[in-house]
């Protein structure tokens, strides 16, 4: 299906929606992973808001991860009360309707359960992305919980 409105101006209409005063910015050099949004932007990789979709048996779930954190799926399940496991590319662009390497925190086409990873809280600004891997946004952490409704949780792998 021919999307209408380009991916970043869905993210900006949902930002704006959401009473978020972010501005996306388009860079010439890719966004596309945490590694390469943080030499683009100027930031710290730990700064970067990884979003990634799971499957809890059949429901997709949105996990907003540090750049710096993999993420401990027994967490995720524990969380969730179901079998866990990462959506593969198709899934990703059913639930979020973006594709891998732009998929922003929020801009869906219906809202995604949604977890944020705690070690995003101790920045004052993270980046997300905006739809595409050109596109990112700046954000404080706890506009982030809020426009998402996200539960911030302990999700990375340690040990
Ligand atoms: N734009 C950057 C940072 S703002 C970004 O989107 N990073 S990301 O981490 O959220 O998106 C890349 C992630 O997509 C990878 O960490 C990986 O978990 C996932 N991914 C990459 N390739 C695939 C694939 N073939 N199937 C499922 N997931 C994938």
């Amino acid at each position: 299906m021919e999307q209408q409105v380009s991916p970043p101006a869905r993210v900006q209409a949902a930002l704006i929606a959401a009473g978020v005063d972010a501005r996306i910015e388009e860079f010439p050099s890719s966004t596309r992973t945490a590694q390469e949004a943080a030499a683009t932007v100027g930031t710290s990789v730990g700064q970067i808001v990884k979003s990634l979709l799971f499957l809890a048996g059949d429901s997709p779930v949105m996990a907003l991860v540090s750049g710096v954190n993999r993420l401990d799926t027994q967490r995720l399940a524990a969380l969730t009360g179901a079998t866990v496991g990462k959506a593969d590319a198709d899934a990703v662009r059913d639930a979020t309707g973006y594709a891998i390497g732009g998929v922003p925190p929020i801009g869906f086409p219906a809202p995604l359960p949604t977890f944020i990873d705690r070690d995003l809280m101790q920045y004052d600004v993270v980046w997300a992305a905006a739809g595409t891997p050109r596109h990112v946004f700046p954000i404080t952490p706890k506009e982030l919980v809020r426009i998402t409704r996200g539960s911030v949780a302990d999700l990375k792998l340690s040990g």
